[in-house]
C-alpha cells in the first residue's frame, strides 16, 4: 500500500517505503493481512467466558440469539465491553501502584538514586490526605503519603480519597447512581466477577459497574500515578523539546525508551549524562549518547527533562528500521511483540525490564527500584555494545524533527494565565465567558493502523482551534499534534480562530496544549474542577462547554479513559465505535440514555471534521444553557 495512505508523517512514510523495499513486516502489513476482521468480534457478540462456548449471536437474526447459557447479545456485549474497561483500568492503576512503591523505595533505599523532586507538591498532597507534617522530615511525609495512596488500591468500603476532588454535585451524581468507586482494585475485581458465567445478565447494571471501575482509574489509579510522579520526578513546566525520528543521531549511541512508567526512563536520563558512560560511548567510536523516548514513557521524560521523543505508538517499529536504534528498552504497555522479530533483522538490542512484560527470545534486564541507577547503567552499556555491531551502510534516519512546547499542567495554568503576581484561572474563565474561547476539548489517545496515522488527530484539532476551542492533548495524540507544528505558539496561532489566537498571543501559548501522558488525562479532570471553583461556569463538570475525543483509539486503556471522562459528565466522541453495535440497546444506552445518569454520553464518528463539529455543537449547547455571551467573532468564522 502507498505509504502516504498509511501515515501523514513524511518520516514514517520514508520508513514504510524501506519496509516495502526490504520486505520487512510492520503493524500496517499485519493489519492488512488480517482483513476481513472478525465481524462477531467487531460487534461484540462473541462470548468466550465459559467452556460451553465459545458462543456467538447471529447479527442478522437468522441464527442463535442466545448463548448456551441463555445470555443475550445485550448481556454479551456489555460483559465484553466492561472486561475491556477492567483491562484498561488495571493497566493505568497498576502503573499508579508502581509509582507509589517507587516513592517508598526512594525513601527506604537511598541507594536507589531517586530523590523527591517536588517537595511543595508533596506537602500539598500530605495536607490534602490528612498527613500530620509538623516536625516530620520529607522522607517520613513521603512514606506516609505513599502508604495512603497504596491503601486506595486495596480499600474495601467507603469512597476513594482522590475522588473527593470532584465537585459536590458530581459526587452526588455518582452516589445516586451507585458508581462512586470504593477501592481501585475492588471495582476491577468486581467486573471480573460480575461478568463470569451465571452472574450478571443486566446490561445496564454491567455498564454501571464499568463506569465505577473507570472512575476508579481516572479519579484513582491514574491520578495517583500523575501526582506521585510529579512528587518524585518533578512537576512539569512548559519547556521546548523536539520530536520525530529525526531526533535520532547517526553518530551517537541511540537508546530508545519505550513504554509507560517513568521510574526507569527518568533514571536512564540520569545515567545517560554520566561522564563515565559517555566516555565509554566515545571509546566505542560514537560521538555521545542520544536518549529518545517513544509513547508515554517518552512523554514523561520529554515534559520533565526535554528529552526528545522519537515518536508515538506506530513509530516504534519504524524507529528500529532506521538501523540506528542501538537499544530499545521497554517497560510496560503499548510495545508490540512484533518488535522482537523486527529487531532481529537489525543490530537493535531489544530489552524488556518488567517482570510483567517479557517475550520469548527477548533479552531481559530486570528493573528493581532499589537498584534503579545500576540497572539504568547496565542498559546504557548494552546500547554501547550494540553500537559497535551497527552497520553504518544500512543507517537511514529520516531528517524530520520539529520543535514543540510540552509540560502544561492543571497547576501551571494558574501561573500561565494569571501571571506571576496573580496566579488564577480567572482569565481562562473570563475568556470562555466573554466568547473568546468557545470551550475546551481533550483530544487524546492512540494511533491505529486502521486509520492513516495522525490524520484524524490533526484534522480534528485544526477544526476545533479554528472554531476557538482550546485543545488539551495527551499521549500519542499530543505527539501527532506536535509533528504538525500545532504545539508551537506561532504555527498553532495561525490556524486558530481570532478569539483563541488573541488569548494565545497574550500569554504566549499554543492553541493545543500538551498536558502529558495518558495517565495525565487526570490533569484534565483537575483542570475542569479548577475552572468550576473559579466560578461563573456552573456547578458541575457536565455544565461546562467541554468535550472529549479519542479519534484513533485502539487500547483498552482508551475505553477506560472514555468511560471515566463521560462518567465525569463530559460528552466524548470516539473515532471508530467501541465493540457494541451487536446490541442496539447497549449502543443506545452509551450514546443517549447514559446522559440521564451521569450527564455525559458517547458518540462514534470516524470523520474527524464531523466529529469536531459535533463537539462544537455540544459546547454551543452548554454555552446556551449557561447563558454565556455569543462568540465574539462569530461572523468571521461563518464567512470562513
Ligand atoms: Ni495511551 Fe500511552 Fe499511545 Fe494509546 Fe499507548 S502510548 S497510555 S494507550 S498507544 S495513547
Amino acid at each position: 500500500m502507498d505509504p502516504k495512505q498509511r501515515s501523514i508523517d513524511p518520516a514514517a512514510q520514508q520508513m514504510l517505503e524501506r519496509a516495502a523495499r526490504e520486505e520487512l513486516c510492520v503493524s500496517w502489513d499485519r493489519f492488512d493481512a488480517m482483513q476481513p476482521q472478525c465481524g462477531f468480534g467487531e460487534l461484540g457478540i462473541c462470548c468466550r467466558n465459559c467452556n460451553m462456548g465459545p458462543c456467538r449471536i447471529d447479527p442478522f437474526g437468522r441464527g442463535p440469539q442466545e448463548g448456551v447459557c441463555g445470555a443475550t447479545a445485550d448481556t454479551i456485549v456489555a460483559r465484553n465491553l466492561i472486561r475491556m474497561i477492567a483491562g484498561g483500568a488495571a493497566a493505568h492503576s497498576d502503573h499508579g501502584r508502581d509509582v507509589a512503591t517507587t516513592l517508598l523505595a526512594a525513601v527506604r533505599h537511598p541507594e536507589s538514586g531517586y530523590k523527591i523532586a517536588d517537595e511543595a507538591k508533596l506537602q500539598a498532597l500530605a495536607e490534602e490526605l490528612g498527613v500530620e507534617t509538623d516536625g516530620k522530615g520529607v522522607e517520613q511525609i513521603a512514606e506516609e503519603v505513599a502508604e495512603i495512596c497504596l491503601a486506595e488500591f486495596g480499600q474495601q468500603e467507603g469512597e476513594l480519597k482522590f475522588a473527593q476532588r470532584a465537585p459536590e454535585a458530581r459526587k452526588e451524581t455518582w452516589r445516586k447512581a451507585g458508581i462512586m468507586p470504593r477501592g481501585i482494585d475492588r471495582e476491577i475485581v468486581q467486573i471480573m466477577h460480575q461478568t463470569h458465567i451465571g452472574v450478571d445478565g443486566d446490561y445496564k447494571n454491567l455498564l454501571l459497574q464499568g463506569l465505577r471501575a473507570a472512575l476508579g482509574d481516572g479519579w484513582g489509579g491514574s491520578m495517583v500515578a500523575t501526582d506521585l510522579q510529579d512528587v518524585l520526578f518533578g512537576s512539569p513546566e512548559p519547556l521546548q523539546a523536539r520530536t520525530n525520528l529525526g531526533v535520532m543521531k547517526a553518530d551517537h549511541v541511540n537508546i530508545l525508551v519505550h513504554g509507560h512508567e517513568p521510574a526507569l526512563s527518568d533514571m536512564l536520563v540520569e545515567a545517560a549524562r554520566e561522564q563515565e558512560l559517555i566516555d565509554q560511548a566515545r571509546e566505542a567510536g560514537a560521538a555521545g549518547i542520544q536518549l529518545a523516548g517513544l509513547c508515554c514513557t517518552g512523554t514523561e521524560i520529554l515534559m520533565r527533562h526535554g528529552i526528545p521523543s522519537a515518536g508515538s505508538f506506530l513509530h516504534q517499529e519504524l524507529a528500529v528500521m532506521t538501523a540506528a536504534a542501538d537499544a530499545m528498552v521497554v517497560d510496560v504497555q503499548c510495545w508490540m511483540p512484533g518488535l522482537a522479530r523486527l529487531s532481529d533483522c537489525f543490530h537493535t538490542r531489544l530489552l524488556t525490564t518488567s517482570y510483567k512484560a517479557k517475550f520469548p527470545g527477548v533479552e531481559h534486564i530486570q528493573f528493581e527500584e532499589e537498584h534503579a541507577l545500576e540497572v539504568a547503567r547496565k542498559i546504557i552499556r548494552a546500547g554501547i555494545e550494540a553500537y559497535s555491531k551497527r552497520e553504518p551502510s544500512r543507517v537511514q534516519i529520516p531528517q524530520e524533527s520539529i520543535d514543540l512546547i510540552a509540560g502544561f499542567t492543571a497547576d501551571y495554568v494558574h501561573t500561565l494565565l494569571g501571571g506571576k503576581f496573580r496566579p488564577s484561572y480567572r482569565p481562562l474563565n473570563d475568556a470562555i465567558i466573554q466568547g473568546r474561547i468557545r470551550g475546551v476539548a481533550g483530544v487524546v489517545g492512540c494511533e491505529n493502523p486502521r486509520h492513516k496515522q495522525g490524520y484524524c488527530h490533526v484534522e480534528m484539532m485544526k477544526e476545533l482551534i479554528k472554531h476557538d476551542v482550546l485543545v488539551l492533548a495527551t499521549g500519542c495524540s499530543a505527539l501527532a499534534a506536535a509533528r504538525e507544528g500545532l504545539l508551537q505558539p506561532e504555527t498553532g496561532r495561525e490556524l486558530a480562530g481570532r478569539g483563541l489566537a488573541e488569548v494565545c498571543e497574550a500569554v504566549g501559548m499554543p492553541p493545543v496544549l500538551h498536558v502529558g501522558s495518558c495517565v495525565d488525562n487526570s490533569r484534565i479532570l483537575i483542570a475542569c474542577c479548577e475552572v468550576l471553583k473559579e466560578g461563573g461556569l456552573g456547578e458541575d463538570i457536565s455544565d461546562l462547554p467541554v468535550a472529549g475525543a479519542a479519534p484513533e483509539w485502539m487500547s483498552e486503556k482508551a475505553i477506560s479513559i472514555g468511560f471515566y471522562v463521560v462518567g465525569s459528565g463530559i460528552y466524548t466522541v470516539f473515532g471508530t465505535p467501541q465493540p457494541v453495535l451487536g446490541s442496539p440497546k447497549v449502543n443506545e444506552w452509551l450514546t443517549k440514555e447514559m446522559e440521564q445518569v451521569v450527564g455525559g454520553c458517547f458518540d462514534w464518528e470516524p470523520d474527524p471534521i464531523k466529529a469536531a463539529q459535533m463537539m462544537i455543537e455540544h459546547m454551543n449547547k452548554k454555552r446556551k444553557e449557561l447563558k454565556l455571551a455569543p462568540m465574539m467573532y462569530e461572523e468571521e468564522v461563518a464567512a470562513g
